[in-house]
């Protein structure tokens, strides 16, 4: 039995990850294919984002059939396979449960647009104020989160894409379906779980304008979110111990999240938050461009790795994920330390307490995907936003460059195995460009350098596995006000933990002193791992560009 506290999990976007049919599009028996990749990894669950019925509006969040495979991504047999060979070689799979909303393709939508009101109770449906929504809600993709249905003469809620309708949970009917999908996937053999936007569920009871702001205050963290989630997990067994569980919240706080994972509440095992992804938003805008705030950064880490551990809550710590820039492109530098900041970033979140997430390519040091031209992208949201800055005002040139550092296809170019054409990907046309660095960049070269950013990530994966410190001992900010140096402390039984990690490209010179340890202490410690930045002395750490060092 795996104990996620030791476990690290590896997001596949099969989508971009390996096409075995040549069609463009990767598929599940791609995954199979690499299975031994991710065996060599170290990882022990494989989150794969949404693979069933779909008409891919959203690349796959916005489902049509919960218990189906899209014939895109290939058969039932062929994830039975997988299910086999990953478990073969200890790895679990975590499924990607999106129950926020369903396509409107779904068939509950279908019939309730032809007027069965059973499943109009399945959706959020309300009369509009003469001629406009009923509130001034804002979807998270751009423009109201209320769409019109003539025939019904009503809207209903959407607050992702207007294909995507929201679910309406205080119908214990919808409860009661969800709870039947997840013992489906459960007595398949699904050992993990994660749930899309879940702490968005729980809407208020009644609706109303937000004046200040697009309404998330509303429906954030609702106020039934807890009862909802404690239903659904007591009902299908799923806080078992060889279950993994993790939340996706949306602009979530502390608070909640300790209730969503302190072991006594019976909710999930752990969740994602991202307030650390937000510190180049200028004014909490993902469209207006800043240099990120380091000591925002830093500031977000520790508030958040103390005060969940106060709590006895329990977080996924991540850069990357199929939403987000690569980090190393975002908070590292992609060109000359690409791989010395690579390996940092890799320190700095795999020291941590939590469990690690690695978004495939980020092993390799993928980078944005450094897209020119509008027609490279495919992301439904870049596409409202190129619209949106557009009508805003906002000039092309400029569009182009918040979409090469916003846009969620950053991380959505396929996957670099090799030198070959495409990459290695796929024997056909990929559905959205190779990143043009693939020969540079790919699994090939790294597997060959026993230096590379993956045997690096390797040995961090199997640090968690043999010292309980990481796992789990408890957690101190060090060196709060360095400006360039983001460095924690962490302890359990008679073990101390230091990682020091060099955010920038100029040297550090870090005394013992610095870090409050008469000289000789510092000496006694052990290097467990460093990149090629990190220089010990008996008195003193040397960070050189971006250099990293766990002790
Ligand atoms: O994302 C939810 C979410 O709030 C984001 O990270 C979102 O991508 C961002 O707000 C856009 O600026 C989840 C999925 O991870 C994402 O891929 C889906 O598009 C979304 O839910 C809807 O299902």
């Amino acid at each position: 039995m795996k104990d996620f506290r030791k476990s690290c999990v590896y997001q596949i976007y099969p989508k971009s990850f390996r096409d075995t049919t040549g069609n463009g599009v990767g598929d599940l028996n791609g995954v199979t294919e690499k299975l031994d990749y991710l065996k060599k990894l170290g990882v022990d669950y494989l989150w794969l984002t949404p693979f069933f019925v779909s008409p891919q509006n959203d690349n796959g969040y916005d489902i049509a059939d919960y218990y189906h495979i899209d014939p895109l991504f290939g058969t039932m047999e062929d994830l039975d396979r997988l299910i086999k060979e990953a478990a073969d070689r200890g790895m679990g799979l975590m499924f990607d449960m999106v129950f926020n909303h369903t396509s409107t393709q779904h068939e509950w939508f279908a019939r309730a647009l032809k007027g069965e009101k059973e499943y109009q109770d399945y959706y959020i449906f309300r009369k509009g104020k003469k001629g406009v929504p009923p509130t001034n809600w804002q979807s998270k993709f751009g423009g109201s989160a209320w769409e019109y249905v003539e025939e019904l003469g009503q809207y209903y809620l959407h607050l992702f894409d207007r294909t995507q309708a929201d679910l309406n949970w205080e119908n214990p009917n919808v409860r009661e379906e969800i709870r039947k999908v997840l013992l489906y996937w459960k007595k398949k053999g699904i050992r993990g779980f994660r749930f899309d936007v879940i702490n968005l569920i729980s809407k208020p009871a009644y609706f109303e304008d937000d004046d200040e702001g697009d309404g998330r205050r509303f429906y954030t963290d609702g106020p039934r979110v807890h009862e909802y989630l404690k239903e659904m997990v007591k009902e299908t067994g799923l806080y078992e111990d060889d279950i993994i569980t993790v939340g996706e919240m949306s602009s979530t706080t502390i608070h909640h999240c300790i209730q969503y994972t302190n072991p006594q509440e019976q909710q999930l095992k752990m969740c994602f938050n991202f307030h650390h992804l937000k510190v180049d938003y200028k004014n909490g805008d993902k469209w207006s461009l800043m240099p990120y705030d380091f000591m925002g950064l830093k500031k977000i880490f520790h508030t958040w790795q103390t005060g969940m551990a106060e709590g006895s809550g329990w977080n996924a710590v991540f850069w990357c994920n199929h939403d987000q820039p690569r980090a190393v492109s975002r908070f590292g530098d992609e060109a000359r330390y690409r791989k010395q900041s690579a390996k940092m970033l890799a320190t700095a979140i795999h020291g941590m307490r939590g469990t690690p997430y690695i978004y495939q390519g980020e092993e390799l040091g993928m980078t944005n995907a450094g897209f020119t031209s509008a027609d490279q992208y495919r992301d439904v949201e870049s596409l409202h936003y190129f619209d949106i800055l557009k009508e805003s005002g906002m000039e092309e040139a400029r569009i182009y460059e918040v979409l090469r550092q916003r846009s969620r296809d950053n991380s959505r170019t396929p996957m670099q195995w090799s030198d070959q054409e495409y990459a290695g990907f796929t024997n056909g046309v990929p559905w959205i460009e190779v990143n043009r660095n693939y020969k540079e960049i790919n699994a090939e070269e790294c597997l060959e350098d026993s230096d590379s950013i993956f045997y690096y990530y390797q040995k961090l994966v199997g640090l968690r596995k043999e010292y309980d410190v990481i796992s789990e001992g408890g957690c101190e900010p060090v060196l709060e006000d360095h400006e360039a140096v983001f460095a924690y402390k962490r302890t359990y039984g008679g073990d101390t933990l230091l990682v020091l990690t060099n955010f920038t490209d100029r040297s550090q010179s870090i005394a013992a002193a610095d870090l409050k340890l008469p000289d000789e202490e510092l000496t006694k410690y052990r290097t467990l791992i460093a990149n090629d930045g990190a220089e010990r002395e008996s008195k003193k750490i040397r960070l050189s560009p971006y250099g990293a060092i766990m002790l």
